[in-house]
């Protein structure tokens, strides 16, 4: 149970960073539209220098449908890029900017 605990206590420090561990990049943008059904949303987002990518307007797909759940079109967000095996990139979270 301790070591339990301790994984718990883990994942609690790493939620509370905006760059998680497993993330390849983070980046900072506006939310234009968000599709439930197929897990994406489209961003308009600032440079993300990590990945060399200049500002854009692109549709990323999330980890999972849930993690849309927390933002709405028109607002500004800030998130995480996880690299799938496949070589792109996926939303890790994604939260309104603060
Ligand atoms: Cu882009």
């Amino acid at each position: 149970m301790k070591q339990a605990t301790t994984l718990i206590a883990a994942f609690a420090m790493l939620a509370s960073t905006h760059l998680y561990a497993a993330d390849a990049a983070s980046g900072k943008g506006t939310v234009n539209r968000i599709d439930p059904a197929t897990a994406t949303v489209n961003i308009s987002h600032e440079a993300i220098p990590a990945l060399k990518w200049p500002g854009m307007t692109m549709d990323f797909k999330a980890a999972d449908k849930k993690l849309l759940s927390g933002v709405k079109p028109g607002q500004p967000v800030t998130f995480g890029l996880a690299k799938e095996a496949a070589g792109g990139y996926v939303i890790s979270h994604i939260e309104p900017a603060k």
